[in-house]
């Protein structure tokens, strides 16, 4: 089981509360599927992802990049355990959307870029410390239910 600190226990609750979700989620999914165009493939019913400006401006990227955010919610509020609380959700994405796990950190890297960007001076060593390790711990457990 992962054991937090004070430390990246209070900051992980920090930056997600100060998160504009509405803001992190569309930037960190179009980050994405710009940077790593292969996980387009999963978002064939998504309409245009012709180019960078067409992904930025596409209203289902920007839905779906909130919805992957208020899925992290959920690991926030259960940091004692994510794999439990991401269980159905690493079915869904191994059984049904056959998502490769690979990509799961691709996303984590984009999220933590615009995190980064968002928060500048504030996102120091240690936050970036927490808030990567945080990522971690849910890009694996979203993978437990792969085999
Ligand atoms: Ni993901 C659906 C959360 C990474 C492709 N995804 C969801 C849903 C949540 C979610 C929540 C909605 C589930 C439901 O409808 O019950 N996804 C997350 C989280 C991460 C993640 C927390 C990692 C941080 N998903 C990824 C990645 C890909 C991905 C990396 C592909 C590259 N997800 C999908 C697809 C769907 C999806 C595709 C279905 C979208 C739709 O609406 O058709």
């Amino acid at each position: 089981m992962v054991q937090w600190t004070d430390f990246e226990r209070a900051t992980i609750q920090s930056v997600f509360e100060k998160m504009d979700y509405d803001d992190v989620g569309p930037a960190a999914l179009s980050r994405c599927l710009v940077v790593y165009p292969w996980t387009q493939r999963y978002f064939g019913n998504f309409g245009n992802l012709y180019n960078a400006a067409a992904i930025q401006g596409n209203p289902m990227v920007a839905a779906h990049g909130k919805t992957v955010l208020h899925g992290l919610d959920r690991a926030v509020k259960n940091m004692d355990d994510i794999k439990a609380t991401y269980a159905e959700l690493s079915v869904l994405h191994s059984e049904k959307l056959r998502v490769d796990p690979d990509n799961f950190r691709l996303l984590a890297d984009c999220l933590t870029i615009v995190v980064a960007a968002r928060m500048g001076a504030a996102f120091t060593a240690d936050v970036q410390g927490a808030f990567q390790k945080f990522m971690a711990v849910v890009v694996s457990s979203l993978g437990k239910q792969y085999h």
